[in-house]
Parts: structure tokens; C-alpha cells; sequence
């Protein structure tokens, strides 16, 4: 697959969205500073041992430890890096998360995630603010109810909205996020939120964030778009359809005489290809559907992998609005 054009740098960290993101971004950066030193140390160490104690000037092996000041010194220096990065950086930013959760004239945006193989639950209270129970004994994903909410026996379930691998979040509010699992242990990833927290059976893990004002899902997929290349006839679209999975074209594709090819929105498929071969179109431009993944980043099954979610960030405005329309649409809201 050639991409012609990035528009995103690929080596570093994702873009951040959050508004505590850049404390996890400079003890990043920080713990790289210090790992290069040490690497770069170690590398010379390395060296000078090689040149040193070849065999050559050493024909007999020394079996007495070597007596020297440096090592202690620097041995020395290490920890204390180590301690300042851990005293300095990294239980601060901690503290400062652990210890100030969203209060409640924040006005902070609820929501539950229920982790399972392989699969985002996602749980809202409805208009009402109040989540209904979920009972172990009526989770049934084959009636669509994998969370088994109580919807006949609690009140407070009858407008809760259930959602799969989709998580739609207001920005500029303040978002608890209530984690737990059904299963195994599964771990809650949102990197370009700098977000990430394990998800444990029979635990209920709270973790809260900010999504930066201003921004939207619809925002940061315009900062990825990518040109890519149409693979030519005679070779099968099947990779090229594949890699396309959540990518949707950015503009109508139109052949010639004008008609639309692959429509705004839409993921280009084997047939689009095809059609775009007869064109003579070699490049379209393409984003991701939904630019904020969720990913889970603990090894918990044979199709882990397959594990992906989406956030989908909106303007709160946007987002009240979608949140009316899916209450209205009451348990039959069920996506995918
Ligand atoms: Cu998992």
C-alpha cells in the first residue's frame, strides 16, 4: 500500500485530545531523554570493554572484581534519575488524577463500559441521569441485551441506551468513564485521549477525563486525510478493500461523465474498485470514519485483536441532540 501523502508524523505520539495529556506526554518524552542517555552510556561502556579486555592484551582471565570509583558514581546517578522521575513527574501527575475527580457542579457526563470477549459494551443512563441494574442472569447477546439490563423489573433501565463499540462523548465537559468487564481482564485504551485502564470482573474502575474544546471526530478526520493508490486491474482488491475498514472517501469520487463512483461517506469496496479501474482513477482520497479508537491493550483472547471500539467525539450541542434521538429510539438502539 503506497501513501503518498501523510499528513500525520508517524513516529511519535498520537495527537492528544485530552486536557491532561501533555503531563503523560512530558514524562513520556522525559523517560526518553533519560533512556537515551542511558543507552548512549551503556554503548560506550560496551565499547571500551570490548577494546579493553580483548583477548589480546589479556591473555589470562582475571577472576578479581574491578575496583572502580566511576561505576559507583554512576550507578548512583541512575537511581537518582530513576527517583526524580518517579518523586517528580510521574506520582504527581497520579495524585493530581487520583485525588480530583469531577465534581458534581462540573456537571460531568456518566457513562459505563462493560469489556467482554471481544467486544465494548456500552451503557448510558438515559434522559433520566439514573442507570438501570444490570442482573447477571438476563445477559443473553443473543436477545440483544448483552449487558443484561433490567429493563422490565427497574424503572431506572427503561430509558437506558445501550450501544456497541461506540462511544459517543461530548467535548469540553468533563466524562467519567465507569469501567468493569464480564469475562477476563481486558484493558480500556483511548490513545489520543491518554487514557488507559485495565477492566476487571467483579470491579467497577472509574476513570475521568476531558475532551479539549473546540475539537470533534469531524475535526480530526480532516486532519487525516490520506491520498492512496487504487490497486491496478489484475490485482486483487482484496488488501487494499481490507485496509479501507473505517476509512470512508472524503469527497464523491466521480468518473468522466460525472457520476458518483464511491459516494461521500462511504468505504471503498471490491466492486468500487473495480468501477474506479474502468474510470482510470489511481488515487483517491480517503480518512478514518471515526478517528478516536479504542483499543484494548490486554491480551485477552484468540481474536484480542479484533478488539476495537470507537469514540466518537461531538460539540455538546450535537451531542444532547444525539443523545435525545437515541433515548427516543428507546432499546432498539443497537448498532452493528
Ligand atoms: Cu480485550
Amino acid at each position: 500500500m503506497s501513501l503518498l501523502a501523510q499528513t500525520q508524523p508517524m513516529y511519535w505520539l498520537p495527537p492528544d485530545y485530552s486536557t491532561h495529556g501533555w503531563q503523560i506526554d512530558q514524562l513520556i518524552n522525559w523517560i526518553h531523554v533519560f533512556m537515551a542517555v542511558l543507552f548512549a552510556g551503556w554503548g560506550v561502556f560496551f565499547a571500551r570493554c570490548l577494546v579493553k579486555y580483548r583477548y589480546r592484551a589479556n591473555p589470562t582471565a582475571l577472576y578479581e572484581p574491578i575496583k572502580a570509583k566511576a561505576s559507583k558514581v554512576i550507578e548512583a546517578a541512575v537511581v537518582v534519575i530513576e527517583v526524580v522521575l518517579l518523586v517528580a513527574f510521574a506520582i504527581p501527575v497520579l495524585a493530581e488524577y487520583k485525588n480530583d475527580p469531577p465534581k458534581p457542579e462540573d456537571n460531568p457526563f456518566e457513562v459505563h463500559v462493560v469489556a467482554q470477549q471481544f467486544a465494548w459494551n456500552i451503557h448510558y443512563p438515559g434522559p433520566d441521569g439514573k442507570f438501570g441494574k444490570r442482573n447477571a442472569k438476563l445477559v443473553s447477546d443473543a436477545n440483544g441485551n448483552p449487558l443484561g439490563l433490567d429493563r422490565d423489573g427497574d424503572p431506572d433501565a427503561k430509558d437506558d441506551i445501550v450501544a456497541n463499540n461506540e462511544l459517543h462523548l461530548p467535548v469540553g465537559r468533563p466524562v467519567i468513564v465507569k469501567l468493569t468487564s464480564k469475562d477476563v481482564i481486558h484493558s480500556f485504551s483511548v490513545p489520543m485521549l491518554r487514557v488507559k485502564q485495565d477492566t476487571v470482573p467483579g470491579m467497577e474502575i472509574p476513570v475521568w477525563f476531558t475532551v479539549k474544546e473546540g475539537t470533534s471526530s469531524d475535526a480530526i478526520r480532516e486532519t487525516m486525510i490520506r491520498t492512496v493508490s487504487v490497486p491496478p486491474a489484475g490485482q486483487n482488491p482484496r488488501d487494499f478493500v481490507m485496509w479501507c475498514t473505517n476509512n470512508i472517501a472524503v469527497e464523491d469520487i466521480k468518473g468522466a461523465d460525472g457520476t458518483v463512483i464511491v459516494g461521500k461517506g462511504r468505504e471503498p469496496s471490491a466492486e468500487h474498485v473495480e468501477a474506479l479501474q474502468k474510470a482510470g482513477i489511481g488515487e483517491i482520497r480517503v480518512a478514518p470514519r471515526h478517528p478516536v479508537e479504542i483499543h484494548c491493550t490486554q491480551l485477552c483472547g484468540i481474536t484480542h485483536y479484533k478488539m476495537r471500539g470507537f469514540v466518537i467525539l461531538m460539540p455538546p450541542d450535537e451531542f444532547e441532540a444525539w443523545y435525545a434521538e437515541q433515548a427516543a429510539g428507546g432499546d432498539e438502539f443497537i448498532e452493528e
